[in-house]
């Protein structure tokens, strides 16, 4: 298997699915490619006509959307464990991703994903602090139903791998959480593969500026 992905320090459409194929140590090569940098169109296009990272290539089959390619991770290499086995747990993983997938935009434009940066107390927006309680009512929701209180619905799944880049922006920009969600994020955090993601972003030199709020 193939992964095409962005920039570490800022792809945080990448960093789903790699994260979710590098948690369940699944067989993979990543191929990363420059964002916005001259050629990056014509080098993204002969993975994805669509232009975007990431794309997963397994087979002669091409998934080239952060959702489908970890729904196709867990029904092809992990037994549908990537979602929670009970129904209802499943539906609401379901959601908290697609609404994940679909919005929080103010905290997307105005926290964009920069893993080599740190601010203690970035000032945020109405809007950024609304995206943010939405976030808690939800992670609270999902920890209390699963029980374990580990990660969002007990054993890490693909809601995990699809909040971690919120975990990033939360924790970079000092934005302060509740404790049992402040733990949450440092059990995220911890992991060793994202450890491994934050030291490779350490490594880029690329700065894009846009990202650079
Ligand atoms: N819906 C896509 C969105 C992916 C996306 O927007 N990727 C960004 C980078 S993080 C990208 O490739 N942008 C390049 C461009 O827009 O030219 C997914 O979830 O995979």
């Amino acid at each position: 298997m193939q992964l095409v992905i962005g920039n570490h320090n800022y792809s945080s459409w990448s960093l789903r699915a790699w994260l979710l194929l590098r948690q369940f140590d699944l067989d993979f090569e990543t191929v990363r490619i420059s964002l916005f940098v001259p050629g990056f169109s014509q080098q993204i296009k002969q993975y994805n006509p669509a232009g975007k990272v990431p794309v997963l290539l397994d087979n002669g089959t091409t998934i080239w959307d952060s959702l489908a390619i970890c729904e196709y991770i867990s029904e092809q290499h992990l037994h549908n464990n990537g979602w929670p086995s009970n129904p209802a747990l499943r539906a609401h993983a379901r959601s908290s991703c697609a609404e994940m997938h679909s919005g929080f935009m103010a905290m997307r434009s105005e926290l964009p994903m920069n893993c080599r940066r740190h601010v203690d107390n970035f000032v945020v927006s109405a809007e950024v602090q609304k995206d943010t309680d939405r976030i808690c009512t939800l992670w609270n929701e999902a920890l209390s139903q699963s029980g374990s209180g580990q990660f969002l619905y007990g054993d890490f799944g693909i809601a995990d791998a699809f909040y971690a880049p919120i975990v990033f922006r939360l924790t970079g920009y000092g934005v302060k959480l509740p404790k049992p969600l402040q733990a949450y994020c440092d059990r995220i955090l911890a992991l060793p593969a994202c450890q491994e993601w934050l030291k490779l972003a350490q490594q880029e030199s690329e700065v894009i500026e846009e990202e650079e709020v």
